[in-house]
């Protein structure tokens, strides 16, 4: 059927059609995060990716993960990109020049950051997805839950040890890419330090070249300053403690850490299942309450929005973006903010504008100065973001406001194009056709 211009496919199809992507883009042991502008695998990307798997192999699912896993630090960190060996994506492993790192891992070639930390969400998802399809799978799955165990305490130890800040108490971040919300307005104020000299190598991008349109992505200005602090990462020797001494871009991200609070929890609870040992889940607890407690710490005092923090200027950022809504991932925040952060999340300024397609918060309120509808991770829906907070909802008990997430991540998507992002007033799909994480998340909305 087609509504205006727009096609709109049925459930059955849709799901089917989202199958389809996750198998297209299929390497064998890891699904790209997308066919041409991504041939790579993504962290984050990889967790959401394994439980739309989860509905279609579990086996194949658990295996992404591992894939992931076998490519962590000897320090504990999970990179943000494994490569594949196809070289067509800028900056690859040579121009991040981890292979000369004593911590990297020695079976592949990563980059030198990380990303949010949603690895124990997506465990949990497809243990839960595997107890529904039968007891052989959740076989699987638990036995997988045992084996990755302490490769994700690892990684929490990791964020925990090198990131919460004693500055703010969030979890920083280095490079605007460890936020997964690459050119956000949240990272505007503290790129401004970012200033790249004569030293910056020269470079010459592709990702301008594999979507319909540049203007959907970052500038070229922008990505001097992304290509000037993986220069300075080099130079730390992707050292932790080197980096975030040396790093021109040191910023409290209150997203990443109530993420790291969501998901340390969850991690805890599954170690509960498997009978880890009562320290290590207490461990995992406490880090979580740390994180809980600095994204409540972080709220604006009149609008109980959450913000981040650069460290290096010793300032709150106030950014109308999604992220300011992130305690309600994690919780943590008194009952009468929470209600209002609520509130606002269903007002005009956000899912309850009335000239959106789908009723689900832009990455970028539409009434903010720093809105534009067609620009990457400064206005566009986008899914995976959607799912995150729609299955943050459902575990804190908000029945109602996690199944409208669903349906209207649903219509959202239902064009079946599986776009990386969305125009929010028209629903046009935007950057990456066939992008994984969005027919994943798709995928779990339908089953
Ligand atoms: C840089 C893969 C990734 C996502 C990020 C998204 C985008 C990369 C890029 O694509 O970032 O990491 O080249 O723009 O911002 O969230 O993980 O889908």
């Amino acid at each position: 059927t087609a509504a205006g211009n727009r096609t709109v496919h049925r459930p059955a199809n849709l799901a089917a059609r989202a199958a389809m992507v996750l198998r297209d883009n299929d390497t064998g042991t890891l699904v790209t995060a997308s066919p041409r502008l991504y041939p790579h695998m993504w962290s984050w990307d990889a967790a959401f990716i394994s439980m739309g798997l989860a509905h279609l192999d579990v086996s194949r699912a658990v295996q992404e993960l591992r894939t992931l896993f076998s490519a962590q630090w000897h320090d504990g960190m999970i990179p943000h990109i494994v490569f594949t060996g196809d070289d067509d994506y800028f900056p690859g492993p040579d121009r991040w020049g981890t292979d000369d790192a004593p911590q990297r891992p020695h079976n592949a070639r990563t980059s030198g950051i990380c990303q949010p930390p949603v690895h124990a969400i997506a465990l949990r998802r497809i243990i839960d997805t595997a107890r529904r399809t039968s007891e052989a799978d959740a076989g699987i799955a638990e036995d997988f839950a045992r084996e990755a165990w302490p490769a994700l305490r690892r990684w929490h130890g990791w964020i925990a040890r090198h990131r919460m800040s004693e500055a703010c108490g969030l979890v920083t971040i280095v490079h605007g890419w460890e936020s997964g919300m690459d050119n956000s307005p949240r990272w505007d104020a503290p790129y401004l330090a970012v200033q790249p000299d004569a030293d910056l190598p020269p470079y010459v991008r592709l990702d301008t070249l594999k979507v319909d349109d540049p203007r959907q992505r970052p500038s070229d200005d922008e990505y001097d300053r992304y290509l000037w602090l993986i220069e300075q990462l080099r130079r730390a020797g992707y050292y932790p403690d080197k980096v975030v001494e040396t790093s021109a871009f040191l910023v409290g991200d209150v997203f990443v850490t109530a993420v790291f609070a969501l998901a340390s929890e969850t991690l805890a609870d599954i170690g509960a299942e498997l009978d880890a040992p009562a320290s290590e889940i207490a461990e995992l607890r406490s880090w979580a309450g740390r994180a809980r407690d600095a994204a409540r710490r972080s709220c604006h005092p009149e609008t109980g929005m959450a913000r981040d923090y650069d460290v290096h200027t010793g300032t709150w950022l106030d950014t109308e973006s999604l992220a300011a809504f992130s305690p309600l991932l994690c919780g943590g925040l008194p009952t009468e903010t929470e209600q209002r952060l609520f509130d606002t999340l269903d007002g005009p300024g956000w899912s309850g504008h009335p000239g959106l397609l789908a009723a689900v918060p832009p990455s970028v309120s539409p009434h903010s100065g720093d809105f534009d509808p067609r620009l990457y991770w400064r206005g566009p829906q986008w899914p995976v973001v959607i799912w995150l907070f729609g299955w943050a909802f459902e575990q804190r008990g908000w029945q109602r406001h996690a199944s409208e997430f669903r349906a209207q991540g649903v219509h959202l998507a239902s064009d079946g194009s599986f776009g990386e992002y969305y125009e929010p007033f028209t629903g046009e799909p935007l950057g990456s056709p066939n992008q994984s994480w969005t027919a994943a998340v798709v995928l779990d909305w339908l089953c």
